[in-house]
């Protein structure tokens, strides 16, 4: 194994130096704005502040979903805020976030506005207001409940984790990737025993749980993320893939994965998108 007993951690750490990882530029130890700036706002009754990665698309798909169930108040104006560009840090923002970090929701049809963070948060909340893909009985609620916070829970190990060390650390090293690939295999085969009999995570009906977590270990058995599939052996979650691939076809799961997105094919992205008709 890799040797890695040359940092010996100072009595108190001190930032003063970057960690040259991909995201260095942005990481800071404080919280707060770093700047001044007002957020934008559209004519619809919900504002969105995100970006298309794992954790803004969950919310765009289920808007999306809500949008193709005929729920005409769940229209939206969704506004990028641009993660690598430290958007995230600017006053408007961080007052409706003040963990910084998108996904973030404001929901203008109420006296005051009502400001929700937090990706798990958002899809209960939307899936509440509008009484779709969270069951309303209690053992179902309570399975389906279970799930997302399963998928909340799960999810930093995945990107903050294996994804960091895999995919954006500077150097590859062998301790932080064993630990994390450990438990993203473990995390996967959790997923693909109750997949092997249920259609979807909590049985026969698409809910927030398999939203939430079909970007991150959907998109990981797919091929999208971090470039690790022959390494983590992916296709023998053959359940998992099943399920990723069913998800996928979902036309407003294509919809929503496109909405703030700033990268791949021209047709793909869709910076801001403040009506349906953006989508077509
Ligand atoms: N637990 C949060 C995590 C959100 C999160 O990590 N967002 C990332 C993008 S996926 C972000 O905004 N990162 C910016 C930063 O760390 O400065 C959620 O699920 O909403």
């Amino acid at each position: 194994m890799t040797d890695t007993s040359s940092y010996t951690p100072p009595k108190v750490w001190k930032w003063d130096s970057q960690s040259g990882g991909q995201f260095a530029h942005i990481n800071r130890p404080i919280a707060g704005a770093t700047h001044e700036k007002e957020l934008p706002v559209g004519a619809h009754p919900l504002q969105l502040y995100s970006l298309a990665t794992p954790n803004g698309v969950k919310v765009t798909v289920l808007l999306e979903e809500l949008l193709a169930l005929g729920k005409k108040g769940a229209e939206y104006d969704a506004y990028l805020i641009d993660i690598n560009e430290g958007d995230q840090f600017g006053s408007g923002f961080v007052a409706a976030n003040p963990n910084s970090k998108i996904p973030a929701l404001i929901d203008r049809s109420t006296t005051p506005p009502i400001r929700v963070f937090e990706s798990g948060a958002i899809l209960v909340y939307l899936a509440e207001k509008f009484d779709a893909f969270l069951p309303r009985e209690t053992p179902e609620r309570a399975e389906c409940m279970s799930w997302l916070f399963w998928q909340m829970g799960s999810a930093p190990y995945l990107g903050g984790g294996f994804g960091h060390f895999y995919a954006y650390a500077p150097e590859r090293f062998e301790y932080p990737i064993n630990r994390y690939t450990m438990e993203i295999k473990r995390q996967l085969d959790v997923l693909d025993r109750n997949l092997s009999s249920r259609q979807y995570l909590c049985g026969d009906e698409y809910n927030i749980a398999d939203i939430a977590t079909h970007p991150w270990y959907g998109d990981l058995v797919l091929g999208d993320i971090y470039e690790a599939q022959e390494f983590l052996d992916v296709k023998s979650y053959t359940h998992v893939i099943r399920w990723a691939e069913e998800i996928q076809e979902r036309p407003a799961v294509r919809r929503g994965q496109r909405v703030n997105k700033i990268w791949g094919t021209e047709e793909e992205q869709l910076a801001e998108r403040h009506d349906a008709s953006d989508l077509d």
